[in-house]
């Protein structure tokens, strides 16, 4: 028997690509001499969508939203490489009975890793040190004093998996930790903000760990970046366009603001000139979850989810917003 087609409409990991290939036919339109053909070919019986953050190829994105999705009336399921599925419409999804995956857990604490690893590269200025050594600066002077982390309260916007394991590796540096998002959570000592800019008021460092998406879009603007005032240091290691990218901007600009650290920027891969001309802030090209092993996993979560629903099994790892087994009114 052929194997069912499966589609990836922008460019994901080899090693992706290889575990599906196994048991599916692997369509990749960016690769096609003419794309629209290629989808038009598979349109009518496809079943199968794989997606992510395409984190290589400039121009190639991808959202997943209704009218893509009404393109294909057999669709059964979009799976995705990544915890956050932005990209993705999962409530239209939802109506439409197709089941969104996602890859939840097995990249927490890389993702927590890289978040305190740019904290403390930003609050030291450990780029800039490198930077220095190497340019030969340091028989001629001394690199400048850098701020320090010592007394510093750190306030997490969205304490999910990822958030949490920021906090912990936070107490073991002696942070004070707050939190802020939709709701106090249970079992949860940290103090609890239900407002973003009551907590930048209480907090020297932001930690933005929170979903993307139009929910949360320029959740942290300018009023928040006042509140956390000149000592201030956001770290965004979550989605581009929760942080209001001119305002931080301004807020760097005009030393509202220490600096930032970012992984994430509103219009991937591109970084905003103005950021890239600041020497105090550190860039990275979202990096979070990006270490071999944690994308082996990921890709492999991604396979086995496909792989359970194909076989009738059902999907391993089910977004909110279409959980497994289906509920009646799950569009609600
Ligand atoms: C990846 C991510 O960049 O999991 C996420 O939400 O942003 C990252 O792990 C991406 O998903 C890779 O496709």
């Amino acid at each position: 028997m052929d194997k069912p087609d499966i589609l990836m409409p922008v460019p994901l990991p080899a090693h992706l690509r290889d575990g599906l290939a196994g048991g599916f036919n692997v369509v990749c339109p960016f690769e096609a001499a003419d794309p629209d053909a290629a989808l038009a070919n598979i349109a009518p019986g496809l079943r199968f969508i794989v997606t992510g953050v395409p984190v290589i190829a400039e121009g190639v994105s991808r959202p997943i939203d209704q009218a893509y999705m009404a393109r294909f009336p057999k669709l059964a399921l979009v799976a995705n490489m990544g915890v956050g599925y932005d990209n993705i419409d999962a409530k239209a999804a939802a109506a439409r009975g197709i089941v969104v995956t996602n890859t939840p857990d097995v990249l927490t604490e890389e993702t927590a890793d890289a978040a305190f690893g740019l904290l403390l590269a930003v609050v030291r200025q450990l780029p800039q040190a490198d930077r220095f050594t190497r340019a030969g600066e340091w028989p001629k002077r001394a690199f400048p004093l850098s701020a320090s982390l010592r007394g510093r309260t750190m306030g997490i916007v969205g304490l999910g998996r990822i958030g949490k394991a920021i906090a912990l590796r936070g107490e073991a540096f002696g942070l004070k930790i707050a939190y802020n998002g939709r709701h106090e959570q249970k079992g949860v000592a940290w103090p609890f903000f239900a407002d973003l800019v009551e907590m930048a008021k209480a907090c020297d460092i932001l930690m933005v760990s929170t979903p993307g998406g139009a929910e949360t879009r320029n959740l942290v603007g300018a009023a928040a970046l006042d509140a956390l005032g000149p000592d201030g240091v956001v770290v965004n290691i979550a989605r581009g366009g929760i942080v209001d990218e001119d305002a931080l901007i301004a807020a760097l600009r005009d030393k509202r603001i220490l600096s930032a650290g970012l992984d994430v920027y509103l219009d991937e891969p591109r970084v905003p000139e103005a950021l890239l001309a600041m020497d105090h802030v550190v860039l990275l090209p979202h990096v979070g979850s990006a270490t071999g092993p944690t994308r082996v996993a990921m890709a492999g979560l991604v396979v086995d989810n496909v792989a359970s629903f194909a076989r009738g099994a059902g999907p391993l790892t089910p977004v909110a917003e279409t959980p497994w087994p289906p509920t009646q009114n799950r569009a609600n």
